[in-house]
């Protein structure tokens, strides 16, 4: 029996049911292209299971079959890790949508990788708790993608990434094997830790179901600062006031004039202060007195400055910010690179980064902006054309050699595999494709990501 003249595709139906096989090329096309328009490519079929029994009887079955499997969330990965292609078969996570009842006791819940941010953030607050991370993805990735890349987000400063507020995962291996530690125990030392090496693995070793995770006290009062500064040495110097003044600090993003303007441009937006500045910075604090008189220790380096206490006017200062990366993708498929450097050397690495742009393709436009705490740049050349490839080069180089990472929070996926040894040992590779080896003997899960081919 075959579906579409394909067997695989049959033998799924039989598992997940028709009406989760995809293989109509329209609809197939909706899981085929990334958000950033950097990534797409062919999938044999897109299948949907509904529990972890059945992407176990999947992964199974394409194991039989020798078909290359990538899974799936939100697709709202940037490094084209989530995007078939030469024809893999996408497993979706999309309908694993289990919500659990939060454990008080524990202040944790367990949900299923389908879930998405939102949704997850707005079960907490349901019970008078948070989920302290956040990212402007968050109407659609999903906690098993989030889990998978280890996501970041602008809370990481106080926080931690998903690695911190994950307690416990449950995976299926890529021969149906079901691995479940979901206990969310804070000490327990029997063994490996496999959840915490599923973490960050970017579905290259087992496909994320659910995942356990930490909740915090909702805190009842937020401030949030829209700061203008002169350049980032006084980003920093503002950063290191707050440090010391506001133990609740939260966040401190960054962003410059030329992302301003543009999305000043794009969304309509009046600018937030009577003249342009070169930084930006928006700190957010929260307690459970109004911390906003924590966030006045730097006034005196600031040049101008906005304080928010209500949610909607919070909101206001946070979307200068949060709106630079779909404005970035209006102006065309921009270079975009998450990188890293030690806080200190952020102002040093953006001047390479200038220089480099300026030497190689002065016609390009570069949007700078990021987590300025946890020294996380999000570089974004408009324009780069043919000299995208140099740039990608030269500035993962310059991450590195500041002693960075050529990806601070969106992963390695497909767009940078090849620069793996920029940052990490030959010792450590040559170990990453053992572990690889152990887990996916066939090389059939997400093949090419991460570790390059
Ligand atoms: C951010 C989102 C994706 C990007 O805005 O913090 O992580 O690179 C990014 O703009
Ligand atoms: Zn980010």
């Amino acid at each position: 029996v075959s579906v579409d003249g394909d067997r695989l595709a049959a033998r799924l139906a039989a598992i997940v049911g028709a009406a989760h096989v995809v293989t109509d090329p329209a609809l197939k096309s909706l899981y085929e292209h990334d958000a950033t328009g950097r990534f797409s490519g062919s999938s044999r079929l897109v299948v949907r299971p509904g529990n972890v029994e059945e992407v176990a009887e999947t992964l199974a079955a394409c194991s039989r079959s020798g078909a290359a499997v990538v899974p799936q969330g939100g697709h709202t990965g940037m490094v084209g890790g989530g995007t078939p292609r030469d024809g893999e078969v996408v497993l979706s996570l999309g309908r694993l949508q289990a919500l659990g009842e939060i454990d008080r006791a524990a202040s944790q819940v367990t949900v299923g990788a389908g879930v998405t941010l939102e949704r997850l953030q707005l079960q907490a607050a349901a019970g008078g708790l948070d989920f302290p991370l956040d990212h402007g993805a968050r109407s659609a990735a999903t906690v098993g993608g989030m889990v998978a890349t280890d996501a970041g987000g602008h809370l990481a400063l106080r926080y931690g990434t998903m690695r911190a507020l994950t307690a416990g995962v449950e995976a299926v291996l890529i021969d149906g094997r079901i691995v479940t530690r979901l206990g969310g125990l804070l000490k327990d030392n029997a063994g490996l830790d496999l959840p915490e090496l599923l973490i960050g693995s970017e579905g290259i070793l087992a496909v994320i179901t659910r995942a356990r995770l930490r909740l915090v006290p909702a805190r009842r009062r937020r401030a949030t600062a829209l700061f203008a500064v002169a350049d980032l040495d006084t980003a920093l110097a503002v950063l290191d006031r707050l440090r010391a003044a506001t133990p609740s600090l939260e966040a401190l993003d960054y962003f410059e004039e030329t992302g301003l303007r543009r999305v000043c441009e794009r969304l309509g937006l009046a600018p937030p202060f009577s003249r342009s500045h070169p930084v930006y910075l928006v700190a957010e604090c929260a307690a459970d007195v109004d911390p906003s008189e924590q966030l006045l220790a730097a006034a005196d380096i600031v040049e101008e400055s906005a304080i928010a206490t209500d949610a909607a006017a919070r909101k206001a200062l946070w979307r200068f910010r949060e709106a630079h990366n779909e404005t970035v993708r209006s102006l065309g498929v921009p270079l975009k690179l998450d990188v890293s450097v030690p806080v200190g050397a952020v102002p040093v690495f953006e001047r390479d980064v200038r220089t480099l742009v300026e030497d190689v393709e002065p016609d390009a436009e570069l949007i700078l902006y990021g987590h300025l705490g946890d020294g996380n740049v999000h570089v974004n050349v408009i324009g780069a054309g043919e000299a995208a490839d140099t740039l990608e080069d030269l500035i993962l180089r310059a991450a590195a050699d500041r002693g960075g990472s050529i990806s601070a929070e969106h992963g390695v996926g497909l767009a940078k595999s090849s620069w793996l040894d920029l940052c990490r040992s030959e010792t450590e590779i040559s170990l990453m494709r053992d572990i690889k080896r152990v887990f996916d003997p066939g090389g059939i899960l997400s093949p090419g990501r991460v570790l390059r081919e």
